[in-house]
């Protein structure tokens, strides 16, 4: 074991300390006090440890020399020790610190798509007048979408509605379609209710036709319909005449004229003056001055016995509306295609 001199002893508190003052780190500290002070292989030991092997008339000076730098180390030791401990706190509460004086993320806002919008007035304007909302399918059958509506297979008015038809896998299934119209739900809903009637069904159709500026593949309508007693078309014109005026405002043109539908009878179509050109003829009205908005008329009597109505005793009307159409005069838009292109820049509008 070797012996240090005292004077050896000031050398090795030197090169402690030195050693010491380079640490940043706990894995250094820690070979700095293995290296330093351990049992077995720390040098400070060492040199406490040969207190033993020194001759009995030099212990007492070694001894105070070696206890007195062993004592300066472990403190020096135990401060760095804090140090470090206290710069990993900070270092911490740095990392996670909150700048409260900072502006806040803008969270991106939502909007509804102007058709729900749209859809949404509509849908308030009728409630108003005591109709409910109901629902119907949006693949539908040829059945509802035509035939009970009295447009048997092979009658030239199926030509009204360019029709997407559903593939159906088995032999003899009834034929299905994306409905073309909401006009399927007169019937369901008389097939489930007995008079009076007031319902209106918002919802999606879908046609098979060439688009262009008022004419879209998909569209959203609303169907009307009431029956009862007494119903005449005076009534159709007076319910009509108050949706226009909720929607446009008073000062808007509204023409009525008469129409061909095979579920009514008479039929009527009503259209508006246009928005861009207010009657002069563009190319959003196609020259004509109007925009038609919908189809419309009373209840056929076949169609009302087709349900198990008594013809005799109940009337009706009903109407189908075209949601992107009103939207449409509503916002000055001059091209449905607009509406379903997501661009982003144009839905920010509404
Ligand atoms: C019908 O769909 C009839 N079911 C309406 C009806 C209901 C008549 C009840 C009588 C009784 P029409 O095909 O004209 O009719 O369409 C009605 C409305 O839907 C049109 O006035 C128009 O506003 C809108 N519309 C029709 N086709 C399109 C299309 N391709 N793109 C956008 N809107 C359309």
């Amino acid at each position: 074991m070797t012996v240090l001199p005292v004077a050896e002893l000031e050398n090795l508190r030197v090169q402690a300390e030195q050693d010491l003052a380079q640490v940043t780190d706990d894995a250094a500290l820690e070979a700095w006090r293995i290296r330093y002070l351990s049992r077995g292989q720390g040098r400070i030991t060492a040199a406490v440890e040969a207190l033993r092997s020194i001759a009995a008339d030099q212990r007492r000076e070694y001894g105070q020399a070696v206890n007195a730098l062993k004592r300066a180390v472990e403190e020096q030791f135990t401060a760095r020790r804090e140090a470090l401990a206290r710069r990993r706190i900070e270092d911490t509460v740095q990392r996670g610190r909150i700048d409260v004086t900072l502006p806040g993320r803008p969270k991106p806002l939502g909007r509804l798509h102007p058709t729900t919008q749209t859809l949404r007035d509509m849908i308030a304007a009728f409630q108003e007048l005591g109709f409910n909302v109901a629902e119907g399918p949006e693949v539908e059958w040829d059945w509802y979408n035509f035939s009970k509506l009295r447009i048997p297979p092979d009658h030239p008015a199926r030509d009204m509605w360019d029709t997407f038809w559903v593939d159906v896998e088995h032999e003899g299934e009834r034929p299905m379609l994306l409905r073309t119209h909401t006009s399927p739900n007169q019937i369901r809903v008389m097939e489930r209710q007995e008079p009076p009637v007031r319902v209106l069904v918002p919802g999606r159709c879908y046609r098979f036709e060439a688009t262009d500026a008022t004419h879209e593949w998909m569209l959203t309508q609303v169907e009307l319909l009431a029956v009862d007693e007494g119903i005449s078309l005076a009534d159709l014109k007076g319910t009509l005449d108050h949706f226009a005026k909720r929607m446009f405002g008073p000062d808007r043109q509204v023409m009525l004229h008469h129409s061909y539908f095979p579920f009514v009878e008479p039929g009527v179509e009503v259209a508006v003056d246009c928005f861009l050109c207010r009657g002069d003829g563009c190319r959003t009205c196609k020259g004509s001055g109007w925009i038609e908005i919908l189809g419309a008329g009373m209840v056929h009597p076949e169609a009302l016995e087709g349900v198990g109505y008594d013809s005799r005793r109940y009337t009706g009307f009903a109407a189908g509306i075209g949601v992107e159409r009103i939207a449409m005069l509503r916002h000055g838009i001059d091209d449905i295609r607009e509406f379903y292109r997501n661009d982003i820049r144009f839905l920010e509008q509404f």
